[in-house]
């Protein structure tokens, strides 16, 4: 997957040199490119933002500068890249878009500073290619290169050849049909005893099945816990049905 990222800040995304990232683009599965936007201003001091119409606080970043840096990031190639520009008040980004980004052969991210860009940027793309205006989370950043980082982590992850493990991403608390929305439920290794705290005995036992309807009664324990709204019924067995009645009988008063 090919990823192009424009900002003042290139510096920002030094991340994805590191650990997981950094690994998928040695094996060529991630090719990111970063552009500093600054270079496609014509003035001398490189400027980006300019007041906004109609008055209020802050600036605003100049539509020709994205322009001219849009257009030669997208002039060498036949196709056009998904356009992802990330705002408080776009789209929530969750694992379904991040598996539908995860599809596309080339994205394009535009994350601005200030107030934002200039809006006809987005009116402009909007009709030459298919661009998302996305929200990352119902706080305000001081940038959208956060919410970029977090975007190409989330995608970059589900890539094949990026985890060890194949299964790993479809297994995921947030894959949608995977595990059913169901929050994951707790881990241990060894030692089996750490500072007065056991494994639970289940996980030592080797009966397997019992093991993995432990795990499940987990899952369920915890999400009616900290996202009930996550829990949807038809989706559940008689067993899981069973397991959600004991726990909203017993109040529950567990640590996690
Ligand atoms: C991109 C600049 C900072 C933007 C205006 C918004 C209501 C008016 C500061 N999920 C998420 N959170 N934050 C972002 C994000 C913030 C950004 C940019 C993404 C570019 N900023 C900014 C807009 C405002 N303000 C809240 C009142 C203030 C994405």
């Amino acid at each position: 997957m090919r990823i192009d990222v424009i900002s003042i800040f290139p510096e920002y995304f030094a991340p994805l040199d590191v650990s997981l990232m950094g690994k998928a683009r040695d094996k060529g599965i991630l090719d990111v490119r970063l552009h500093q936007l600054r270079e496609w201003a014509h003035d001398v001091h490189k400027t980006v933002d300019d007041t906004p119409y109609g008055g209020g606080p802050g600036m605003v970043m100049k539509p020709e500068i994205w322009g001219a840096a849009i257009d030669d990031v997208i002039a060498s190639e036949e196709a056009l890249p998904r356009m992802i520009v990330p705002t408080p008040s776009g789209r929530p980004f969750t694992q379904a878009v991040a598996l539908e980004y995860a599809a596309e052969p080339w994205l394009l991210f535009a994350p601005a500073r200030y107030e934002g860009i200039d809006s006809r940027v987005m009116i402009e793309y909007g009709t030459h290619l298919r661009l998302d205006e996305v929200s990352i989370g119902d706080y305000v950043l001081a940038g959208g290169e956060a919410a970029v980082l977090v975007m190409i982590e989330a995608v970059a992850r589900l890539l094949p050849g990026v985890l060890g493990n194949a299964v790993s991403a479809t297994d995921d608390s947030f894959a949608p049909g995977a595990m059913e929305n169901l929050l994951e439920g707790p881990v241990f290794t060894k030692p089996p005893v750490w500072r007065d705290h056991e494994v639970p005995e289940i996980l030592l036992s080797g009966h397997h099945g019992k093991i993995a309807r432990w795990r499940r009664d987990q899952a369920l324990r915890r999400t009616l816990q900290k996202r009930p709204e996550l829990i949807e019924r038809g989706d559940l067995s008689a067993a899981d049905l069973k397991t959600l009645d004991t726990f909203r009988a017993d109040g529950d008063p567990v640590a996690d």
